[in-house]
Order: structure tokens, then C-alpha cells, then sequence
């Protein structure tokens, strides 16, 4: 219904990639029609035709560098599913242990960088008093950057930036909005965090660059890890050694600290003045899913060796967990009826094995504007890049909120009992989980979560070499001639946004077709043909908004997904 008043935010920022958003409201400004559109194409699935299998890692990463090695992950465990080969166990915890510094420094970017600003009024901590700020701080956390005369010298900081007329980081706000409730100390508080965040995240990418060689785009292997293990002393250039696994060992206490004493008292803290603002549920409530990650040991990616859980849940049924079979046409499809493509039919959907790209840029027929400026997009016709894939027919959410709700629904202490201590702490019921807040608290949580983990691989994993083992890959069938004639397989993680998959088809030792289905395509899916709206769009139904000419609410909801557009359309 295009009837109502209509607000457009094209691009919208402090994410990743192109994405343009357009809801309509009613009298009271109230969503009532939400329209995501994925403006970027790049084509890698195209790209990819009849290469390497054993090089598709290196452009499925080119994707993204954000998610930055994640593609590549999922890309090298496809092409060992197709090709049965097993990783050595080093090499399975090198991977998670690349994986969970990804989720870490994701998490604490995210938060900081591109989605506290929705809730913290930079100009407001120009009136703040550092002394109040300072016992706020302490009062919080035992973090030591917290006397008065470190914010004042940071208000001092920022009240040049303002004077200047320059806000760097900071210009491009709502500040003022009516919509922001921190007193001015809080938000003294958060500007100081972030600060320090955009200083931590540059140590923590360090990982990448021990087992990686570099950050971002770190490399990968078909049949384990890229690097050589050798702790006897004189190491061989590009070797991990001691003083490598020392110096990952002593970053990864960092980021434990910097969560637990930074990240997520600052969460609790700012949450504590939103605990009303529950809106922005969306399909959380109702329709999750996870394919799980982070194998305890290697060659094993069924349900019980994943340390993140796995499943789906429809219609709030939280009584029942369903799996998921990645290879099952029935239950992964992508649909292209409103999106970019052509496909032999498009009241059908495919699955990813018989997955067909194939560009078809048109606008439908009510929309306004001219196809390099559009000014309205038709619902109606094709309106995105972004394919629309769907469980079993359903419109699902992925990401850490849905990986909290299953390993809630499944009972999994490790999930549930941080969970239920926030909500306790909070003071609010279970059912506030199902909300924008609760998509920010379940990726604090995790983070958490995944420091943790990271400390338990490392120690895994030096203990395993302190044991003699130090194999870190299986080269029994690198060389194609060894491969069948055909094969294929699927490849999947839990990126920072949640479930990825990749297919492949091998034919010849070459690519023969190529597809991924990312944490955006379900999250930033226009509708199906049975007119099922995707998560962004259902997530931004029925939000109130304060001022439509500045849609801070928008933004709040949907930078609580953390939306990568480049991964999404890629
Ligand atoms: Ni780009 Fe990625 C996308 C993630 O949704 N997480 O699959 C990967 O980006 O950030």
C-alpha cells in the first residue's frame, strides 16, 4: 500500500554494502510497509565458473572483508565435502580458532562503531560532568581508564572536534533526536569505549596474521591450515612458533578483559535506559535459523560436536528444534521472483546445487524514477539483488539472536544461563529476547561466548603440539587426477551474521556451478512468491517513529542485524 506517508533511506550507512530501505506510515507515523533493496551486483558465483575448486576460497573471500575469512571457510569445507577429504584436528582448531577472532572483533566493531550511535547522543556528552561520569564508570566496571581527569581530557577531545565544526567519526548523527534517553554521562561514557574499541580491534585482527599470514583476506586451505607449525627453537619464515603462539595466547587475554570489562557493562548499562523500546521482533519470535559452527573435533559437522547449535525453529514453537539437512531440495530453496535474476520458472524456487545466476535488471512496473535513479521501487515487480531464500517455504532469521534462541529452546546451559541472567538483570521478561535489543544482547553475549572459546582452542591446540602433533594439513588429494569425474558438496559456518552455506559442483577438476546463500540474502530478502516478507522488512513493521524526517528508528532496528550487503548480493 502505497497510500501512506513514504520514508526512504538510500544508502544507508555504517554498514557494509548498498542498501536502500523504504517503509510507508500511518497517521501516527507507524511502519506499516517495509521494502528492503539490495542496490549492488557483483557476480562472484559468475566468476567462479570453471576455476580451481582449490582456489574458489580465495574469491568467495574476496566477497566480503568484513566477514572477512568466513567465505573462505565455508568455500574450503565444501570443496573437502565434495572431495572427502579430512583436515588434520591442528587444523580444526586453527580454523575456529580464525572464526571465533572473527566473531570477537565483528561483535565489538559492530557494537561500537556502526550501531551504539543509535542509542548514544555524541553531542550530549559535551554537558556531561567527568567526575559523575568517572563514578558511573567504576561503579559499572572495574576497567582501570575511569578517573574524572580521563574524561574530562576526552570531553576536551570532543569539544574541539564539535568547535572545529568537524566531528570525524561522529558527524552524520541524529544528535538531538528526541528518540535518545542517556543522561550526558553515559554517553561520556560510550564515546570513551568507543574510542578505545577502534583501538582494540587493530590488535585483535593480529590472530589473522599468525595463522593467515595478513588481516583482512587472511589465507586458507583446501585440506587444513595454511601455515607451518614449528616451536624447536629457529623457526622457518612464516613458521608458528612460540613467540607467535605467546603473542596470540596474550591478545586473547585482552579481549577477554576488554569484553568483560568494557563491552558488556557498557551493554547492560545502555540497555538498562531502552529496556521499553521492545520493538523491531520481526520473525525472531517466530521463524530462526542456525546451521551451528565451531567444531570440537575435526571432520565432524553433525549437530553434537558443534559448539554453536544447530536447527530451526518455525512459529515460535520452541518446543521443537528441527534439523536441517543442507543437502535436501526440500527444505533450502532460493527464490528470484522479486529479485534480479532470471530463472526457467520463477514461481519456483531451487536449490543451491541447481542454482542458477543469471542477471535481469528491470524495474517493476509502478516504480518512480529511472533505473539508475530510482525513486520509488514497486514491491509488486523485481526490486533487489538479494535472492530470497527460504526453509522448508519460510522466511527465517539468522544470525546471533537466532543461534541464542535455539540454544535457549534446546536447554544449552552455555546459551540459556547468560541469557536468563540479562533478562534478570534487566528486569525484563523472556519474551523481550524477540526484540532489536535483544538481536544487540545476544551478539554481546556471544561475544563473550566466543572469547572463551577462543582461549580453549588456543590452549587445544598448544597442547596438541606440546604432544608431538604438529600437522596441520592432509595433501592426499591435492592433485585433481585423484579426484572423480564429478562431485559435489556444501560448506557451512556461522558467520558473524549468521548461517552461510556454500554449494559446489565439480566436473572435470573444475567448477561447474558455484552458489552461496549468506547471512544477508535470508536476513535482506525481498518477498517470495507467496508474498512472505523477509526479516528486515518484517523486523521494521509496527515501529513507531518520532520524527520520520530523521528515521533513527529505522536505523536502530535494522543495524541490529549488521548488515552486509556486499555479502548478501555478492
Ligand atoms: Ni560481509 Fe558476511 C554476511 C557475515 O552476511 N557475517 O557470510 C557472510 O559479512 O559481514
Amino acid at each position: 500500500d502505497n497510500s501512506g506517508k513514504r520514508v526512504v533511506v538510500d544508502p544507508v550507512t555504517r554498514i557494509e554494502g548498498h542498501l536502500r530501505l523504504e517503509v510507508n506510515v500511518d497517521e501516527n507515523n507507524v511502519i506499516r510497509n517495509a521494502v528492503s533493496t539490495g542496490t549492488m551486483w557483483r557476480g562472484i558465483e559468475v566468476i567462479l565458473r570453471n576455476r580451481d575448486p582449490r582456489d574458489a576460497w580465495a574469491f568467495t573471500e574476496r566477497i566480503c572483508g568484513v566477514c572477512t575469512g568466513t567465505h573462505a571457510l565455508t568455500s574450503v569445507r565444501a570443496v573437502e565435502n565434495a572431495l572427502s577429504i579430512n583436515i588434520p584436528e591442528n587444523a580444526n582448531s586453527i580454523r575456529n580458532i580464525m572464526q571465533l577472532t572473527l566473531q570477537v572483533h565483528d561483535h565489538l566493531v559492530h557494537f561500537y562503531h556502526l550501531h551504539a550511535l543509535d542509542w548514544v547522543d555524541v553531542v550530549s556528552a559535551l554537558s556531561a560532568d567527568p567526575k559523575a561520569t568517572s563514578a558511573l564508570a567504576q561503579s559499572i566496571s572495574p576497567w582501570p581508564l575511569s578517573s574524572p581527569g580521563y574524561f574530562k581530557d576526552l570531553q576536551t577531545r570532543l569539544k574541539k572536534f564539535v568547535e572545529s565544526g568537524q566531528l570525524g567519526p561522529f558527524k552524520n548523527g541524529y544528535w538531538g533526536h528526541p528518540a535518545y534517553k542517556l543522561p550526558p554521562e553515559a554517553n561520556l561514557m560510550a564515546v570513551a569505549h568507543y574510542l578505545e574499541a577502534l583501538d582494540f580491534q587493530k590488535d585483535i585482527v593480529k590472530i589473522h596474521t599468525v595463522y593467515g599470514g595478513k588481516n583482512p583476506h587472511p589465507n586458507w586451505l583446501v585440506g587444513g591450515a595454511p601455515c607451518a607449525i614449528n616451536v624447536d627453537g629457529a623457526g622457518a619464515v612464516g613458521a608458528v612458533n612460540m613467540e607467535r603462539l605467546n603473542l596470540v595466547s596474550e591478545i586473547i587475554d585482552r579481549s577477554i578483559e576488554f569484553v568483560e570489562q568494557v563491552y558488556i557493562p557498557d551493554l547492560v548499562a545502555i540497555a538498562g535506559f531502552y529496556k521499553d523500546w521492545l520493538y523491531g521482533g520481526g520473525l525472531s519470535g517466530k521463524s530462526v535459523m542456525s546451521y551451528g559452527d565451531i567444531p570440537e573435533h575435526a571432520n565432524d559437522y553433525s549437530a553434537n560436536n558443534l559448539l554453536l547449535p544447530r536447527g530451526v525453529i518455525l512459529n515460535g514453537n520452541l518446543n521443537e528444534v528441527l534439523p536441517i539437512d543442507q543437502a535436501d531440495p526440500d527444505q533450502i530453496q532460493e527464490f528470484v521472483t522479486h529479485s534480479w535474476y532470471k530463472y526457467p520458472d520463477e514461481t519456483k524456487g531451487l536449490h543451491p546445487f541447481d542454482g542458477v545466476t543469471e542477471p535481469n535488471y528491470k524495474l517493476g512496473p509502478n516504480a518512480k524514477g529511472t533505473p539508475t535513479n530510482i525513486e520509488a521501487v514497486d514491491e509488486g515487480g523485481k526490486y533487489s539483488w538479494i535472492k530470497s531464500p527460504r526453509w522448508r517455504g519460510n522466511a527465517v532469521e539468522v544470525g546471533p539472536l537466532a543461534r541464542y534462541i535455539i540454544g535457549y529452546a534446546q536447554g544449552k546451559p552455555e546459551f540459556k544461563e547468560p541469557a536468563d541472567k540479562l533478562l534478570q538483570t534487566l528486569g525484563v521478561p523472556v519474551t523481550a529476547l524477540f526484540s532489536t535489543l535483544g538481536r544487540t544482547a545476544a551478539r554481546g553475549l556471544e561475544c563473550q561466548w566466543a572469547a572463551h572459546k577462543l582461549r580453549y582452542f588456543q590452549d587445544k591446540l598448544v597442547a596438541n603440539i606440546k604432544a608431538g602433533d604438529s600437522s596441520t594439513a592432509n595433501v592426499d588429494k591435492w592433485e585433481p587426477k585423484t579426484w572423480p569425474t564429478e562431485a559435489r558438496g556444501y560448506g557451512f559456518t556461522e558467520a558473524p551474521r549468521g548461517a552461510l552455506g556454500h554449494w559446489i559442483k565439480i566436473k572435470d577438476g573444475k567448477i561447474d556451478n558455484y552458489q552461496c546463500i549468506v547471512p544477508t540474502t535470508w536476513n535482506g530478502s525481498p518477498r517470495d512468491p507467496k508474498g512472505n516478507i523477509g526479516a528486515f522488512e518484517a523486523a521494521l513493521m509496527d515501529t513507531p517513529m518520532a520524527d520520520p524526517g530523521k528515521p533513527l528508528e529505522i536505523l536502530r532496528t535494522i543495524h541490529s542485524f549488521d548488515p552486509c550487503l556486499a555479502c548478501s548480493t555478492h
